[in-house]
């Protein structure tokens, strides 16, 4: 999602929780799900870039960075070290907002907000290879290439399983914590079984069980620093996962920094 117009369609996530008392809350048919609480906390803080209106962030095998980028006639594709500097870079069609972007094999693939359209390219050399269209709204995307599959969100609880060639969609599911649809799911990141994504417009990061998708950790980052200017839209949207570790970059809509971080139990 890239404007600011569906924030009143959006529940912040920990303020629904501070009303609810485990178990009790829960509808009477459905599970209460064991749900870990933790925290993010900052590593290291790195440069990032305060014009970048990020909707898509991933680190590639050789720990580089795949950033995408949104507004109509700013969009674009483009790679970048973790210290900042920039590889190369592809704008989109001055008519697409860009969205989430993914990785698989050689390929990267962008959404496009409310284009009904995916821009395919080749991961390393980010030149166009295709286009897939898709239903409704793009907002996150992430692959999952054990699973043969791409998890797409549009900003409800619903996700999609995607084929990753070709975007064709398999089927939907609804996340839910403790029987309860969990709306405004935004940039994912998928780790294995996992499925993370940033709560739209909250500092709230939810752990999605890929298979069922329950809710199984919820992660407050709202102690990571937004140091970007004072707008409503330049709200946390950004997860990475870091190969081979248990850390994750975190960035921003236009923050100046991206920050490593692990995730630990709260408090
Ligand atoms: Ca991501």
């Amino acid at each position: 999602m890239g404007r600011f117009e569906a924030l009143s369609a959006t529940v912040c996530l920990a303020a629904l929780l501070a009303g609810c008392s485990p178990a009790t809350d829960a509808p009477a048919d459905s599970p209460s799900d064991s749900v870990e609480y933790l925290t993010a906390r900052v590593e290291e803080r790195l440069p990032f870039d305060a014009s970048s209106f990020t909707q898509g962030l991933e680190v590639a095998p050789d720990g580089n960075l795949y950033v995408g980028t949104g507004m109509e006639g700013e969009s674009r594709l483009y790679v970048r070290t973790p210290a900042g500097e920039e590889l190369r870079s592809v704008d989109l069609d001055p008519l697409f907002f860009g969205e989430g972007i993914t990785r698989i094999d050689d390929t990267v693939w962008e959404l496009t907000w409310l284009n009904g359209t995916a821009i395919r390219r080749n991961a390393a050399t980010l030149e166009e290879t295709g286009r897939a269209s898709y239903d409704g709204e793009g907002w996150g995307v992430c692959a999952r290439p054990d699973a043969d599959e791409v998890i797409f969100s549009d900003g409800s609880a619903e996700l999609r399983r995607m084929d990753p060639r070709t975007l064709e969609e398999r089927g939907r599911f609804t996340v839910t914590m403790n029987g309860r649809p969990v709306s405004g799911l935004n940039e994912l990141e998928c780790v294995g079984g996992d499925v993370y994504a940033n709560i739209f417009t909250t500092t709230d990061i939810v752990r999605i069980d890929a298979e069922t998708g329950r809710v199984t950790a919820l992660i407050d980052a709202s102690g990571v620093p937004n140091n970007a200017a004072d707008d409503p839209n330049n709200v946390l949207n950004g997860i990475a996962h870091i190969p081979g570790t248990d850390e994750f970059y975190l960035t921003g809509k236009r923050w100046p920094d991206m920050y490593r971080v692990t995730f630990a139990p709260a408090g």
